[in-house]
């Protein structure tokens, strides 16, 4: 065969249905599996760190076994396929492609919130012999059409973000590995193959992957070369993959943060790809304290190093792990037994990554600001200001009560973010919410505040609230006035007030000031000596708005510290040429008692006083002034005196004295 053409599949997505049942088949609720320990979970710990943690996928587990999709899912954020994007799962024969295992992980990635990394386009392992044969020119192309049909067909799934372009191209002496493509193509197949791969995605990020690279040695110096060859000539090599395959009977690699950084110099990131640690078996409690260790090292020389985006472990359980196959008297190289349960190592990797496994007490705090918003007749939506936590929030229980008052809370449902949507309520009936926080260990933390939701009437409820009346004010001060007014009625419930205020005793625009579920509301921060006016509106569950009350006029009172004073006068009577002002009422607005007050007003022009009492009257032209006469000088707080006079005025002359103002001494 000397030429090849494939039929690019950059456009072969799965057929909705097809996606809908793998989610069904593979989505496990985040709240309702519990992980096989108390711990917070290494996925939430790593993204603390700002690290991704994943495991190679086996598909055969994965499809079958509830165990292993629970630790999957709850514990890693990245899927590395342990075999099925390989050459021989994904192409066995020539242009016959084959993506069902690949596919299958990376739905369950898609469906958990996972990455996958691509493992691996070019290799000699894993390779169909049809591949092996071929002549230069037809490896190069069934290359280059492979990469395009395998990464095409994931290039615009946002869940599988890079590649192992080539893996193991060295020997351990650093030299290239004698495999059918180098032997076949040259070095030159691995720029190829990056130069294909991005060609295929341009947003992947590329790797070259390898073992026995983790400390600084011929063969991790090669690559080191060889990436910056690379770079230097363009080539698009984004990441370095070091696959540490440990054993603990060879020490650890003390060398491997300095590596790591020195690729990073490169300007290339480097991932942590196959991670295993294995041991001689059978297992021992101290060979499990070593490799606690070892993996402990490993994710100190990743967490040491910003460029190390990451670690994915070969496998999480020593049910089913590559190394016993491979190394007969070794094993159990893994952070779960064969059983699912945690090993030492799964403990030393969650302490490493900042977690306290199995002994965390602390509870979360309790969550802040809850709120509800778009409320129909059926459902609402709770939103919250998000709990902390000493090793991380797992999630929130909703809990909900009947009615504005009494019965029970009781759990409705959970929420692994600071919102939550409550459905299939009941129109025009009222609830109330509170959240709480929980943490893996399930420390609960206390409950949030309370808000109460009135569902709306049921669809298409448009009838307003009629308009509240009476409204009124009193007891007003120097800083404030209390409003009170005759409720609205509405046909599926008035659920509260807005109160509007203008400035003034004219002019001016309403604004609202504040809500009210009662038919009063305290208005304060007012300005001393100030008219305000208010008016208020009804609302109701829908969002339907009344009409605004009648409107009342509110003058605060002067002063406001300790011993002010206000005056309120009035016409008693008054006839054609003249009128009475009685009484002129003197409050102490203050918080002590006054001796001695003074109150000024003008009189219009032609006006005279002809008589007073209970005040001392000097005029100066059209100004007047009283004070007390002696009796009624000491105020008390809250207290009032009156004093009143008598005024002539020409004939015809309907006005009467004004501008009162109240001092104290
Ligand atoms: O874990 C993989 C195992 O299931 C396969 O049988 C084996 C075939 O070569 O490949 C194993 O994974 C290897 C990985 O793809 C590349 N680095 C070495 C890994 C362990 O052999």
């Amino acid at each position: 065969m000397t030429h090849r053409s494939v039929p690019v599949a950059r456009s072969r997505r799965l057929a909705p249905v097809a996606v809908a049942a793998l989610l069904a088949a593979f989505v496990v609720p985040v709240l309702a599996a519990e992980p096989a320990n108390a711990a917070t979970p290494l996925r939430t710990l790593a993204a603390a760190k700002n690290k991704f943690i994943g495991f190679a996928a086996a598909t055969g587990p994965l499809a079958n076994e509830s165990a292993y999709r629970t630790i999957a899912q709850t514990e890693f954020s990245q899927i590395t396929p342990e075999n099925a994007m390989k050459w021989d799962s994904t192409e066995p024969s020539d242009n016959q492609y084959n993506f069902s295992g690949a596919d299958q992980i990376v739905t369950f990635a898609a469906a958990n919130n996972q990455v996958v990394h691509g493992h691996t386009l070019v290799w000699h392992s894993q390779t169909p012999s049809w591949v092996q044969s071929l002549s230069a020119s037809a490896m190069r192309t069934a290359m280059n059409d492979h990469i395009a049909t395998v990464v095409g067909h994931f290039a615009s799934n946002p869940v599988v973000q890079s590649w192992d372009v080539v893996n193991e191209v060295f020997d351990e002496n650093g030299g290239y590995r004698s495999s059918f493509w180098y032997n076949t193509l040259g070095s030159g197949f691995i720029a190829d193959a990056f130069r294909a791969a991005r060609a295929a995605d341009a947003d992947a990020k590329l790797c070259i992957n390898d073992y026995n690279v983790e400390g600084i040695n011929a063969k991790s110096t090669a690559m080191y070369n060889l990436v910056n060859t690379l770079k230097g000539q363009g080539v698009p090599i984004d990441c370095v993959g070091l696959q540490t395959h440990l054993s603990t009977q060879y020490g650890f690699p003390g060398d491997m943060q300095q590596n790591i950084a020195r690729f990073a110099a490169l300007g290339v990131t480097v991932r942590i790809t196959e991670l295993d640690i294995r041991i001689p078996t059978p297992r021992t409690a101290a060979k499990d304290a070593t490799q606690a260790q070892y993996y402990t090292n490993v994710v100190n020389a990743c967490l040491a190093v910003s460029a190390c985006t990451g670690i994915t472990i070969w496998g999480f359980t020593d049910k089913y792990s590559w190394v016993p196959d491979t190394f007969p008297s070794e094993g159990a190289a893994l952070i779960y037994d064969e059983n699912y349960q945690v090993k030492p190592s799964y403990t030393a990797v969650n302490t490493a990554l900042g977690g306290s496994p199995n002994n965390d007490t602390t509870a979360p705090s309790a969550p802040s600001n809850l709120a509800a918003s778009g409320t129909t007749s059926t459902s609402t939506t709770l939103s919250w200001t998000a709990s902390t936590d000493n090793v991380g929030v797992t999630g929130y229980d909703i809990l909900r009560a009947p009615g504005t008052s009494g019965g029970t809370f009781a759990v409705v449902g959970s929420s692994t973010t600071t919102s939550f949507t409550n459905t299939g309520l009941t129109a025009a009936t009222s609830y109330r919410y509170q959240v709480r926080a929980k943490d893996a260990a399930g420390n609960t933390s206390a409950v949030s505040n309370t808000v109460t939701v009135t569902t709306s009437g049921g669809t298409g409820d448009t009838t307003a609230p009629s308009a509240p009346s009476n409204l009124a004010a009193s007891g007003t001060t120097a800083s404030g006035t209390s409003l009170s007014w005759t409720g609205s009625t509405d046909n599926v419930g008035v659920t509260g007030y807005d109160i509007l205020r203008a400035p003034g005793t004219s002019g001016g625009t309403f604004a609202v000031v504040g809500t009210s579920t009662t038919t009063s509301y305290a208005d304060s921060g007012l300005s001393a000596a100030t008219s305000y006016r208010y008016q208020v509106r009804a609302k109701d569950a829908a969002g339907n708005v009344s009409a605004v009350s009648n409107t009342v006029t509110v003058t605060t009172l002067s002063g406001g510290g300790t011993g002010g004073c206000s005056v309120t006068a009035t016409v008693q009577t008054s006839w054609g040429n003249g009128y009475v002002m009685d009484p002129v009422t003197v409050k102490n607005t203050g918080t002590s008692s006054i001796t001695g007050w003074t109150v000024t007003f003008t009189l219009p022009a032609g006006h005279t006083i002809s008589g007073s009492w209970n005040g001392t009257v000097t005029v100066s032209g059209q100004n007047v002034t009283v004070k007390p006469v002696g009796w009624n000088s000491t105020v008390a707080p809250g207290a009032s005196v009156a004093f009143g006079f008598q005024v002539s005025r020409p004939n015809g002359d309907t006005s009467t004295a004004s501008g009162f103002a109240c001092t104290t001494p």
